[in-house]
This record gives structure tokens, C-alpha cells and sequence, in this order.
């Protein structure tokens, strides 16, 4: 038996059209919502269906223009944007801002979508962005034409009650090994919004490249973004247009982390600037993919100047409350030097009012519990951290590097850590990972993909598609609600999504593509 739906544009006429039936439960949405409940109807998106928003706060029409830019790409139905009153009565996708804090949670939203209403909940612009990632994901990939005399895209009925299980849900990208430029990023930014990311963290320096302009140190980029792996030409971002990233994140309610990695990963600053330089040997630029062979002489104050001056400049273009230290594999660095250098850092990213995230080898210094560490390799570090009060961030290379191969025969990645097939990728908790991390420190889950191998879009989506899609998952839905089987049906059918994004996709065989 199917269901009747009403045309929007026919309310006065009593004529309806029977569809098959639809089920929001069975939905492909992925992160999972926490809540769903399905009644088994449907709301007929067509050309005459409006799009009501709430004035109030005024980014909340921000939001509505981007679903209407979205539904626009998908339907080719240009949706006008109205103010909700005095219109409340009328059919139509309604976003409205809630005065219930929603389990008081930022990004949570909540989604009743009748025959002749979807109504979008929010307490904040951000919960209704996320809610506007579920609209889009509920709204078929073509129009049931057949049936009517102009195009109907069902929408399937119920309620949806959502919000992330993990507050930091953070995607990395390496643009120092291989450069990658704006377009690319702003591509990758596309995709991760669409499935609920809220962190975009950019690994902006490493031994083969500094890639942000920074203007008080100019040689930074003239000469150290002069290379990348593999000896091609390298590049970097004006600060025009690393703000350009950052307001584009920000529209996605992504929060960027610029990443200024010290004391080692330093190559490329010390050739343009010999005088930070401290392993003793004349610096030169770097193309090969060996790691913790540099360093900064940390018992210099001139290098504590220059970092204030850097991250003073980085600051200014950055909105978000992060500044990324790195503190990985810092292996020319003698252990003391090491530890003096990561607490005077600390002070010099809390002079300009941001939290210090570094990776976990930070914990080893006496840093504050503000600060962050980033578990990547070293449970030894990370309970460290945990002992001296520090959040963490859930990054085990073996299950979370989108840099490790899939299996052998992958064309592009490494294999230090693991292969990660698909389901290897998505079958473990970040909560309960490492029983030295316990859930109250643990801040959320990021997925880092170093470029080593990768050095535009096609190779980098071919490792971060589908792996990326599953973390999402993995920080948004409970672990009670999580299954493989259930997922990879899911997965399966975000096909039509990455085809229409142009996303070249690994299409692993473990899983059914249909
Ligand atoms: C380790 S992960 C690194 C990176 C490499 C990566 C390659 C981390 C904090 N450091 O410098 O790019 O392995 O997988």
C-alpha cells in the first residue's frame, strides 16, 4: 500500500498522488541520528515548496540560503527564502530557532517532518546546520516524475531528535609534504560538512614546506614554500587566502586548527631563517619523507621571538580557540630542550588567548591542563596527559590515519601503523579505545591524512572515501547505535552523493556499492 502526498502547489484542490511507502528509519543518513522515528509518509519537495526561516538570530538565513543553494544543485527547485511570521500556517520547509537548549547542546537539532511540513529546530545556527545536513541527505537523488505532472522529490515523515556524541569531530589535512591549493581544500571542507565535521585541522609546516604567509618572516614562504616531496614546485597561502579558508569553514560551521609544527618538523623554517636552526648542520631544503631529523635550538630567545611574531600573525586570522603546536618526533632535540621548548610554547599560545593542542609526545613536558594532546601513537603519552588533567584527541594511527593503505595493493598510502580497510576503519570506539584514555578526557576524534604519497584531490579523496565518511560516524553516534552491516548499507548508498561531488572514491569490496 502506498502513501498519499499532497501537492504543495495544489493544497485547495483535494487531488493527491500515491507513492510507495517511505521509511525514515531505513533512511542512508549518515552520521546516524540518535533519535528517528518513522510514521510512514511523505512531504512532496517540488517548485512550489518555500522556505521559511527564522530572522532571529540572523544567521540563522545564512543557513537557510545555503539549503536552498544546496536543494538548488540536487532538484534545480530555487526555493524562496520568507521570514517564518506571519507564515507559520502555510506549507513549506520551516528552520526555526528553539528556546529549549536542546539536551544543551550546541550543535544538537531536532527535525519533525510531516505531509506537509518539515520543520527544523534549533537552539543555535550551528544545530540548524547540522539539521540542514539531514534534510539534504533525506531528499531522494531524483524526482518520482512519473507520477505527477511535474517533478516530486518524497521526503520520507517523522522525527529526527540528533546531537554529536563527541563535540570535536576533526578531519587533518598535510599541506606541507604536497602542497594542495584552496579549491582543493574548499572541496575536501565540502564534503566533511556534509557529514557533520566540525574541525578542520590544516598541517600548515613540516621539513618540506612552510605554506602560510606570515608577514614579519617573509622568507618563511619565499623560500621554504618554494619545494614539496618529490621536488615539484610546492606553494603556499597568502594570508588572503588562508582567511578565505577559514570564513569558507566557517560558513560550514567548521572551526579550523592552523598547525605550526616545532620544535622538529622544522626544516623549511630553518632554511629560509639558519638562525632558528639548532641540529648543528647547514639546512638546505628537504624533498625526501624521512622524519625527526630537525630542529629548532630551543634555548635561543631570538626562537621564542619568532614564534610569538608567528603565532601573533596566526592568531589574527584564526577565529577558532585552537593553535596546533605539533611536538611530534622531535627526535634531534635533546628530551630537556625538548620539554623547555613545549612550556614556553604553551605560554606564548595562552599569551594570545588560544588553546595549545599538540601531539601526544606534549604530555612529556609539564603542560597545562588546558592544553590539549593529540593521541596519535604513544599510550604511554596519552595516559600522561590524562594523569596531569588534559583533554584528549582520539587520533590512533593504527584505525584513524586516512594515510594507511587499505590493503597491499593500494595505489597510494603507507603502512607503518596498519592497513585500514574500510571496516577496520569504522569497527572501534574512540571512547573505549585505549583503557589508559578514559571517556571524561576524551575531547573527540580527528582523522589526519599526511600527503607523503598523495598531491591533489583525486589522490587524496581516493584515501580519505570512504574511511572519512566512517569517522563521522564514529564521532557523532553513540556506540550503541553503531553496526557494521547496518553502516555499510548506508555507506553503499552515499554513491549517488560522492558521483554528483565529482569525489573519486576507493570503491573497497567490502562493501556492497549495489
Ligand atoms: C607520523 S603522526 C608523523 C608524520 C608523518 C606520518 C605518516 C605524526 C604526529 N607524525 O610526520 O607524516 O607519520 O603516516
Amino acid at each position: 500500500l502506498g502513501v498519499t502526498i499532497h501537492l504543495s502547489c495544489n493544497q485547495k484542490e483535494e487531488k493527491g498522488i500515491t507513492y510507495p511507502p517511505t521509511d525514515l528509519e531505513q533512511a542512508a543518513l549518515i552520521p546516524k541520528p540518535v533519535h528517528v522515528e518513522a510514521t510512514g509518509d511523505a512531504f512532496g519537495l517540488d517548485k512550489n515548496t518555500k522556505l521559511f526561516i527564522d530572522t532571529d538570530p540572523v544567521e540563522f538565513r545564512e543557513v537557510g540560503r545555503f539549503l536552498s543553494e544546496k536543494i538548488a544543485a540536487v532538484t534545480s527547485l530555487e526555493l524562496p527564502l520568507k521570514p517564518t511570521e506571519p507564515l507559520i500556517s502555510e506549507r513549506g520547509i520551516f528552520i526555526m530557532k528553539s528556546e529549549d537548549t536542546l539536551y544543551d547542546n550546541p550543535e544538537a537539532y531536532k527535525l519533525k517532518i510531516s505531509r506537509d511540513s518539515i520543520l527544523l529546530e534549533a537552539h543555535t545556527p550551528e544545530g540548524a546546520f547540522r539539521g540542514v545536513q539531514t534534510i539534504r541527505q533525506l531528499i531522494p537523488n531524483f524526482a518520482n516524475d512519473t507520477l505527477a505532472e511535474h517533478p516530486i522529490w518524497p521526503i520520507p515523515t517523522g522525527v529526527i531528535k540528533d546531537k554529536p556524541s563527541l563535540a570535536y569531530r576533526g578531519a587533518m589535512l598535510d599541506v606541507a609534504r604536497h602542497f594542495f591549493s584552496v579549491d582543493e581544500v574548499k572541496k575536501y571542507i565540502d564534503a566533511l560538512a556534509y557529514y557533520k565535521y566540525n574541525i578542520f585541522h590544516i598541517h600548515l609546516t613540516d621539513d618540506q614546506g612552510w605554506r602560510i604567509e606570515i608577514k614579519s618572516w617573509p622568507k618563511l614562504t619565499e623560500v621554504g614554500g618554494q619545494t614539496e616531496v618529490g621536488g615539484e614546485a610546492g606553494g603556499f597561502y597568502t594570508q588572503e587566502e588562508y582567511v578565505d579558508l577559514v570564513n569558507y569553514a566557517a560558513k560550514h560551521y567548521i572551526t579550523v586548527v592552523p598547525e605550526i609544527d616545532m620544535p622538529g618538523h622544522t626544516n623549511a623554517a630553518s632554511v629560509a631563517y639558519p638562525e632558528l636552526n639548532g641540529n648543528g648542520k647547514k639546512p638546505e631544503l628537504y624533498e625526501g619523507t624521512k622524519v625527526g631529523f630537525s630542529t629548532w635550538d630551543t634555548r635561543k630567545e631570538k626562537v621564542y621571538e619568532f614564534i610569538d611574531e608567528v603565532i601573533g600573525e596566526l592568531v589574527t586570522m584564526t577565529p577558532g580557540p585552537y593553535i596546533h603546536i605539533g611536538g611530534d618526533e622531535s627526535h634531534a632535540t635533546k628530551k630537556n630542550d625538548y620539554v623547555y621548548f613545549i612550556e614556553k610554547v604553551e605560554k606564548i599560545v595562552e599569551k594570545h588567548g588560544k588553546t595549545m593542542i599538540g601531539w601526544d609526545e606534549i604530555a612529556t613536558a609539564n603542560v597545562s591542563k588546558n592544553s590539549i594532546a593529540q593521541f596519535w601513537a604513544s599510550e604511554e603519552n596519552a595516559a600522561e596527559a590524562v594523569k596531569k588533567g588534559l583533554k584528549v584527541i582520539m587520533s590512533p594511527a593504527k584505525k584513524a590515519y586516512l594515510d594507511m593503505q587499505y590493503d597491499p595493493s593500494s595505489k597510494h598510502g603507507l603502512h607503518w601503523a596498519a592497513y585500514i580497510p574500510v571496516d577496520s576503519a569504522y569497527t572501534w570506539s574512540p571512547v573505549t579505545y585505549s583503557s589508559k584514555i578514559p571517556r571524561e578526557h576524551i575531547l573527540g576524534i580527528e582523522a589526519p591524512l599526511w600527503s607523503e604519497t598523495i598531491s591533489n584531490s583525486e589522490e587524496l579523496e581516493y584515501l580519505a572515501f570512504p574511511r572519512a565518511i566512517g569517522y563521522a560516524e564514529l564521532g557523532w553516534t553513540p556506540d550503541e547505535k553503531r553496526d557494521w552491516e547496518d553502516y555499510s548499507k548506508r555507506l553503499a548508498r552515499q554513491l549517488p552523493y560522492l558521483q554528483r561531488m565529482n569525489i573519486a572514491y576507493y570503491p573497497s569490496s567490502r562493501v556492497d556499492w549495489e
